[in-house]
C-alpha cells in the first residue's frame, strides 16, 4: 500500500442531511459514494471528476418513514404494490447498523472503499412480516470508480418456515436530457406494462427511446445493460447477477406532478433501470441464503452497446 493509500480516508463516517448517519467512500483518483444507514441507501455516485451520476430530487425528504427519492433505494421483501406490505417493502424505510462482523464474500476484491451494513427484523416488523431474517449489503467502490452492490438475503427463521420475496436495486440514473437517452440491452424481450395492469407484450427490436411515461418489467434480460445519455457522450453499463428481470421507469410530466418529493420537470433529468428479481419471486428455507449483486460503471458513450473499444481492443482487452 503506497504511503499516500496508507492515510487516504477510503471510508468515512459522518453526519449527513438531517443528522442522519452516512458513510462516504472515496477512492484516490477522486471518485466517490455516499449511504445512508437509513435504507442503507446509496445517495450518490461521483466520477474522478466529481460529476454526480446519480439522481437525488431537489424535493427528497431524508426523515423516516419517508423513503428518500433518488440514489438506490432497495425494494425487499416486495417489489412494487404486488403484496400486502407498503409499496417496494420496508428495507428502504429502516435504520440499518454497520455490519462489524460481515461472513466472508465469495468475490474476494481488493477495493479498500467499501462498508458493510445489516438489516434484522425488529419486533414491529415481525408483526408484518412474520420471518426471521438477515439481510447483508456490501457497498464498494472500485479504483476505477465502479460501484457495486452485493445483497445476501439469509433466511434465520428458526420454526422451519420458508420465506419468499421480491428484490430491487431501484437506481436512479442523472440523465441530461430524458429525450436524448437510449437503452440497448432489451431490446425484442418480453415485459410487463404497469401501465397496462402488467399486460405481458414483447418490446420491439432498436434500442428503448423515451418520449412518455414509461412503467415496464422487462423479463430474464441479458446480464448486462447499457444507458446512453448521448448529450453528455456517457454511458451507464449496468452488470447484474442473481436479478433476472429489469425495471425501467420514468414518470414523465404528469405523473411527475403527482408525486410530493419530486420536482415538476425533474423526470427530465432522471431515468430509473432497475436490477430485480419480480416475475419469479424468491423461496429460501431456513439456512438458505440467496444474493444479488448490481455493478454500475461508466464509458464513453461512443465506445458502448458492442461496438469495442479500440484501447481494449489495442490492449486484448
Ligand atoms: O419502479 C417503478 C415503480 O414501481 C413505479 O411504479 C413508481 O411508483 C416508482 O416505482 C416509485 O415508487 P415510490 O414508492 O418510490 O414512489
Amino acid at each position: 500500500m503506497s504511503g499516500r493509500e496508507k492515510e487516504w480516508p477510503f471510508v468515512e463516517h459522518c453526519k449527513g442531511v438531517n443528522g442522519l448517519d452516512k458513510v462516504i467512500l472515496r477512492e484516490p483518483r477522486g471518485c466517490s459514494a455516499e449511504v445512508y444507514l437509513y435504507g442503507a441507501q446509496v445517495t450518490s455516485w461521483k466520477n474522478e471528476h466529481g460529476e454526480e451520476l446519480l439522481f437525488v430530487s431537489s424535493k427528497a425528504v431524508f426523515k423516516p418513514p419517508k423513503a428518500i427519492r433518488g440514489g438506490i433505494p432497495l425494494c425487499f421483501p416486495q417489489f412494487g404494490s404486488q403484496g400486502s406490505l407498503e409499496q417496494h417493502g420496508f428495507a428502504r424505510n429502516r435504520f440499518w447498523t454497520i455490519d462489524l462482523d460481515p461472513p466472508q464474500l465469495a468475490i474476494s476484491s481488493s477495493n479498500k472503499a467499501f462498508v458493510d451494513l445489516i438489516l434484522k427484523p425488529s419486533e414491529e416488523d415481525g408483526k408484518i412480516w412474520p420471518h426471521r431474517y438477515e439481510f447483508r449489503l456490501r457497498v464498494s467502490l472500485g479504483a476505477g470508480g465502479e460501484l457495486m452492490l452485493t445483497s445476501r438475503i439469509r433466511n434465520t427463521n428458526t420454526d422451519g418456515k420458508p420465506f419468499t420475496f421480491t428484490f430491487a436495486y431501484h437506481t436512479y440514473f442523472a440523465v441530461t436530457d430524458i429525450s436524448e437517452v437510449r437503452v440497448e440491452g432489451l431490446e425484442t424481450l418480453d415485459y410487463l406494462d404497469n401501465l397496462k395492469d402488467r399486460e405481458r407484450f414483447t418490446e420491439q427490436g432498436d434500442a428503448i427511446t423515451f418520449e412518455s411515461e414509461v412503467n415496464k418489467v422487462y423479463l430474464s434480460t441479458p446480464t448486462k445493460i447499457a444507458i446512453l445519455d448521448h448529450e453528455r457522450k456517457r454511458t451507464y453499463e449496468l452488470r447484474k447477477d442473481g436479478l433476472p428481470d429489469a425495471v425501467v421507469w420514468n414518470p414523465w410530466d404528469k405523473k411527475a406532478k403527482a408525486i410530493p418529493d419530486f420536482g415538476y420537470d425533474e423526470y427530465k433529468r432522471m431515468l430509473c433501470v432497475e436490477a430485480a428479481c419480480v416475475e419469479k419471486p424468491i423461496t429460501l428455507r431456513p439456512g438458505e441464503e440467496w444474493k444479488g449483486r448490481q455493478e454500475l460503471s461508466t464509458v464513453p458513450s461512443s465506445y458502448c452497446s458492442g461496438q469495442l473499444d479500440p484501447l481494449k481492443v489495442l490492449k486484448g482487452g
